[in-house]
């Protein structure tokens, strides 16, 4: 799962003002996570307010070099520097909030390291998850070889009941395609989630990822008896932009 890149060091320009890289002894919710708020705040207008009580733990995982940093990053900034990321060392995180239904909602997004030496640091973020994308690059066999084993770790750290969707990124290199969308359907069918493809670079799918999760999550918290039950399945299915079409690129 080792790719050889550099790794991201610390004295390295943040690659947002709101994004952060901890530590496994450094909990989110302990003085870490207020001293990068009172940091971005001096740089950012005010975060806007959201239901306290609606605060979704989002993690990605998957190999190194998938795609989640820059992921994470298109879905935070709207934006793809490509080949601006180095490996990333631990973990990272960025808190954004979204509008569900008219209520907002805080993601805290958690960005793993794939190489395995930071496995041990990224198991113990696990259990603390509500959500969890799990990607694959769709040029890389090896990294969708892996997603069952990815799979049998999640099972055995994370929540039972963690709302889990695989994703096949880097969609927009068609030309260097190894996996075929029907591939990441059919694994995703066997287990039973939810599945897209994305490109960080394009931003294909990126911000529908995160909506679906955190609309699953908020209608799980928020029951509604004269509202419908949400299916993340049929959304997803509504929603999503088919990647494989030559025309979207
Ligand atoms: N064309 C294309 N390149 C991408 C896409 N996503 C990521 N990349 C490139 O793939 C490389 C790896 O991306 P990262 O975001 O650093 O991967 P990562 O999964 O965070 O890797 P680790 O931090 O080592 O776990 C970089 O050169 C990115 O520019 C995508 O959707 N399309
Ligand atoms: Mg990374």
């Amino acid at each position: 799962m080792e790719n050889g890149r550099m790794e991201r060091m610390e004295s390295m320009e943040p690659i947002s003002a709101h994004y952060t890289t901890a530590y496994p002894e450094i909990h989110p919710d302990s003085g870490y996570e207020s001293r990068e708020t009172a940091d971005s705040q001096a740089k950012t207008p005010p975060a806007p307010t959201y239901d306290e009580e609606l605060v979704h733990k989002t993690i990605l995982v998957g190999d190194s070099g998938v795609g989640k940093t820059s992921l994470l990053v298109q879905f935070d900034q709207g934006k793809f520097i490509p080949g601006s990321f180095s490996a990333t060392v631990g973990i990272g995180f960025t808190n954004k909030v979204v509008t569900v239904d008219d209520v907002k909602v805080k993601l805290q997004i958690w960005d793993t390291a794939g190489q395995e030496r930071f496995r041990s640091v990224t198991h113990a973020y696990y259990r603390d998850a509500h959500a969890l994308l799990l990607l694959y690059d769709i040029t890389s066999k090896t990294s969708f070889d892996n997603i069952r084993a990815w799979l049998t770790e999640i099972h055995e750290y994370a929540q039972s009941d963690v709302v889990i969707m695989l994703l096949g990124n880097k969609a927009d290199m068609s030309s260097d395609r190894a996996i075929r969308r029907e591939e990441g359907e059919r694994l995703a069918r066997e287990h039973s989630v939810p599945f897209m493809e994305t490109s960080a670079k394009t931003g294909v799918n990126v911000e529908l990822a995160f909506t679906a999760v955190s609309k699953e999550l908020k209608h799980r918290a928020v029951q509604h008896p004269n509202q419908p039950k949400f299916h993340i399945h049929e959304y997803i299915e509504a929603q999503k932009e088919k990647s494989g079409c030559c025309s979207y690129f």
